[in-house]
């Protein structure tokens, strides 16, 4: 199949493209370098080094004889956007290009438009240049589980059905999100749907959980295939950031009470489950949802696993004055069996996993930059919150 992965210099991007390859699927790859961008505004790095694109895929094919596409250029822009459609003819695009971070979208007004901008405006350039160019094109989309927030019913796939005053229809699950990235997701659901409705197209929608890990298999064929692995405030994802705090002596910090419960996944079940959405595409004119991870954990629990697991001392801190506004207790059960019935076959949060990745977080510990770590964004937009981050005033004046 030729697929075309946008975003693919980034965290899963660019291993979800090494396994599509290496599975003999002729793949490009599609990405502005604005992730590497957010390292230079922050002032941090990912903690394994991670080689340019052209070197990544350099050594790419010297280690499996595979060639990957690249396109350099920004999804906004809709001259670049369909011009990468027409010139690569995918059958399929799997779609990881957006601003991705909940903290980030949350530090000030630019940093929200930015993100809604970026993310809800690449993605209806992509849905015209689809429609326009090949409208058999299947769009796999990265969702976030995020859309639907923490209602206190059983949470579907995508959609439920609703009796009200004695009619019944199937309608999309309500959508309660809690950042504005995650809402910036909502949006794109939206988008795509109408689409789907509209001109017919076949979209996947993935409602991936928070991904842990770094290694794949792929990966871990050289050190300059390596993927990214954030730990910082803005950008480190709760579990890989523990790992860190765990080897860096620094505790795991637990915001609140620590029973926020989320969908999790193993990043080698990312891969899995988009090269399995791939082998089995929606139908023409269909929008789809999966609800993309593994497990349920509270945050909580999650510090308690690491630290079991970790040789070394490690203290568990409950950061009292929690920076997000969530609820910090609440009910939580998502259904996730659609990728199960086409095959999934999980990696569980064991500890073997947690060794490997306080292995990967040892490894690199003289590169942790321990200013890095607190939160320093705040959701409540009260004076003393205010400037709440330094890349406010950057960002304040250049819009970005
Ligand atoms: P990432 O930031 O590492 O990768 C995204 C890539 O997209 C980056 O390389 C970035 O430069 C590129 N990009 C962003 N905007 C672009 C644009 N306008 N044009 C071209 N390229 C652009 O993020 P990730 O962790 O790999 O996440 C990938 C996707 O999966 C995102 O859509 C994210 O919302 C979703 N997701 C991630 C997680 C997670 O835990 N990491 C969980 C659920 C969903
Ligand atoms: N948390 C802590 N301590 C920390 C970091 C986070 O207690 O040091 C808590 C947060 O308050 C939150 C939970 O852990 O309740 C998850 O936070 P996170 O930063 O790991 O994940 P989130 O902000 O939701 O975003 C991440 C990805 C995003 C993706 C989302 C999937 O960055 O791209 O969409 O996970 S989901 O959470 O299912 O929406």
């Amino acid at each position: 199949m030729r697929i075309l992965v946008l975003g693919g210099d980034g965290y899963l991007g660019w291993p979800t493209a090494l396994r599509l390859s290496w599975h003999g699927h002729d793949v490009g790859v599609v990405d502005n370098f604005a992730r590497r961008g957010y390292d230079l505004e922050m002032g941090v790095d990912s903690l394994v080094p991670i080689a340019p694109l052209p070197r990544r895929i350099r050594r790419w094919r010297e280690v499996s004889g595979s060639a990957i596409d690249a396109f350099v250029g920004d999804l906004t822009d809709p001259v670049f956007c369909s011009s990468v459609i027409e010139r690569f003819e995918p059958e399929a695009v799997v779609h990881f290009a957006e601003q991705r971070s909940a903290p980030y979208s949350m530090i000030d007004r630019a940093h929200a438009v930015y993100t809604q901008t970026n993310n809800v405006m690449g993605n209806l350039n992509l849905l015209y240049a689809i429609a326009e160019h090949d409208p058999s094109i299947h769009l796999v989309k990265l969702g976030t589980m995020g859309e639907y927030g923490t209602p206190n019913i059983d949470i579907e796939e995508g959609f439920i059905e609703i009796t009200h005053k004695g009619r019944t229809d199937v309608l999309p699950f309500p959508k309660q999100p809690g950042s504005f990235y995650h809402l910036s997701k909502v949006h794109d659901s939206h988008n795509i749907a109408f689409a789907c409705r509209i001109w017919g197209l076949r979209a996947t929608d993935l409602n991936q959980g928070v991904v842990y890990g770094q290694e794949t298999d792929e990966t871990g064929l050289d050190p300059e295939l390596a993927t990214r692995f954030d730990y910082d405030g803005v950008f480190g994802t709760v579990l890989n950031r523990f790992c860190v705090q765990a080897v860096s002596g620094h505790p795991l910090t637990v915001y609140g009470k620590g029973g926020q419960t989320r969908g999790m996944l193993d990043i080698r079940d990312t891969l899995a489950c988009v090269e399995l959405a791939l082998l089995h595409p929606a139908a023409e004119g269909e929008y789809r949802v999966f609800n993309q991870f593994t497990e349920s954990f509270s945050v909580l629990e999650m510090a308690q696993l690491v630290a079991e697991v970790y040789p070394g001392t490690c203290r568990i801190e409950h950061v009292a004055d929690n920076p997000r506004v969530e609820k910090e207790e609440h009910y939580y059960n998502a259904a996730h069996s659609k990728l199960l019935d086409l095959g999934l076959v999980p990696h569980l949060l064991e500890e073997p996993t947690i060794k490997g990745l306080l292995t990967v977080a040892e490894r690199y510990r003289d590169r942790v930059e321990p200013h890095a770590i607190s939160p320093t964004v705040q959701w409540r937009r009260t004076a003393s919150a205010l400037p709440s981050h330094p890349g406010v005033e950057l960002a304040e004046h250049h819009d970005r």
